[in-house]
């Protein structure tokens, strides 16, 4: 079963349109980014919330960025595996991916050679429900369920994730 964070954080009732960013420090290629416009696309086909690319990084609701080690939050990434990413609660707005790990941007990762490969779409869903005020769910195959294996894809919302988000929006 989902759950929200303590309190009950989300986007407020008269926003409906949230516009994200990528750190220009990164210099993402448009095929990393477009795996992050499917995955905001997944939310948004089940809720009124839409949501679009700004290049204006200073003033975007949702700042989406990679880094390795300490970046200056107070959550290091570890290099390969462990955490992946990490993304705060409404209205915070920042989702951190560690630039350390083997991403799989396109292609199947589940045919991929390295064992520690890990899916991009797939971690870019779950924080994306983060971010949006999904906590962790119990169901296994819900989005939001607190653990995935490297070399594994879920990008698909189960029922449970459908049914937490539009108790939200
Ligand atoms: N990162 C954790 C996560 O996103 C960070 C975290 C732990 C967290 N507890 C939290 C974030 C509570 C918000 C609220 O869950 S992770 C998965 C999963 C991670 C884990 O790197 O461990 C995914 C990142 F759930 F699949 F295991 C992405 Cl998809
Ligand atoms: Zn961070
Ligand atoms: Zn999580």
């Amino acid at each position: 079963h989902y759950t929200f964070f303590e309190g009950r954080p989300r986007w407020p009732e008269g926003k409906q349109e949230l516009t994200y960013a990528f750190w220009p420090g990164n210099q993402l290629t448009d095929q990393v980014k477009s795996v992050f416009a499917t995955a905001f696309d997944r939310w948004a086909e089940v809720i009124t919330l839409t949501f679009t690319e700004t290049t204006s990084y200073n003033t975007a609701d949702i700042k989406i960025g990679f880094f390795a080690g300490d970046h200056g939050d107070g959550d290091p990434f570890d290099g390969v595996l462990g955490t992946l990413a990490h993304a705060f609660s409404p209205t915070n707005g920042r989702l951190h991916l560690d630039g350390e790990e083997n991403w799989v941007v396109s292609g199947d990762v589940t045919q991929s050679s390295l064992s520690s490969s890990v899916d991009l779409e797939s971690v870019a869903v779950h924080e994306i429900g983060h971010l949006l005020g999904l906590g962790h769910s119990s169901e296994q195959d819900a989005i939001m369920y607190p653990t995935i294996s490297s070399r594994t894809r879920r990008v698909e919302l189960n029922v449970d994730d459908i049914n937490g988000i539009q108790e939200l929006y």
